[in-house]
């Protein structure tokens, strides 16, 4: 089963894979560790989900083959870090532990092409600084016209109870204007981690929402997630940052010489440089 050739990186990040719960999009990340190949790979974090596999356990075939495929990449000589997060802490009491060939650490400094140093860690551990609702940064972006139709919904069944006109939707818009600010300190709070680390920017997880942002003279990086975004961050060759969005899993070309050329490879969506 010789697929195409993988895009090949220097580093990979991804993380929020929650494996072990259903929300997980496996087969997507197959599908992107397929095309996608780098020298070193660093697991940010909440790659495995303890917490829901402790409640109830969902282990299908394809998040087996998410594992056996970072294993396999770890045998062909890539270098794996697994950072622990907060679903995954149990592998805290791991760290420097090696086992198949990825090493498990809380945190670690990545070095670029270009020299700098960034700090790889999940991120979680700042949630007590940050003390929004956390739950509202999972909205996403359909919080919106879920909130416009479920107002509609409310208009009308209001209406028909006799009861006065009440605005879900200006609710819901503050609901979400405190998780764009709940981003906004996440991203605040870790930046500052970084300048105090003495290091050049930071690279975490945990919110779910991929982000290259610039915080003075800090950058801020967020691998996104692979529950519903589908977003990983890499570093090319000369060192620089991208995040890939792997939306859709590509169909299998046939072998053989009538199979239809692949024209490009690469669907994805490119939101920052
Ligand atoms: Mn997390």
């Amino acid at each position: 089963m010789s697929g195409p050739e993988p895009r090949t990186f220097r580093t990979m990040f991804i993380s929020d894979v929650h494996l072990g719960s259903k929300a997980a999009k496996a087969d997507f990340l197959i599908d992107f560790l397929r095309h996608h190949d780098a020298d070193t790979i660093y697991l940010v974090g909440d790659i495995v989900d303890g917490w829901r596999l402790r409640r109830n356990w969902h282990w299908p075939q394809s998040h087996n083959d998410v594992v056996q495929k970072l294993l396999r990449k770890a045998r062909k000589g890539a270098s794996i870090t697994y950072i622990a997060g907060n679903h995954d802490e149990f592998a805290r009491q791991f760290q420097g532990v090696h086992f198949g060939g990825i090493v498990v650490a809380d945190r670690a400094i990545h070095e670029t092409a270009d020299g700098r140093r960034l700090l790889v860690i999940h991120g979680d551990q700042f949630d007590t600084v940050v003390h929004n609702q956390r739950w509202l940064a999972y909205l996403g972006d359909y919080a919106y016209d879920t909130a416009m139709l479920v107002n509609r919904l409310v208009t009308r069944l209001r209406h028909l109870l006799g009861l006065p006109y009440w605005s879900f939707s200006s609710w819901a818009k503050v609901k979400v204007k405190k998780a764009v600010n709940f981003i906004g300190s996440f991203q605040t709070v870790l930046s500052e981690e970084a300048r105090r680390s003495h290091v050049d920017g930071v690279i975490c997880g945990h919110i779910h929402h991929a982000a290259i942002e610039s915080y003075g003279d800090v950058q801020y990086i967020n691998t996104g997630d692979w529950v519903e975004s589908c977003t990983a961050v890499v570093e090319h060759f000369d060192g620089r940052m991208e995040i890939l969005t792997w939306a859709h899993v590509l169909p299998d070309v046939p072998a053989g010489k009538d199979a239809p050329v692949r024209v490009d490879l690469i669907d994805l969506k490119v939101k920052a440089a």
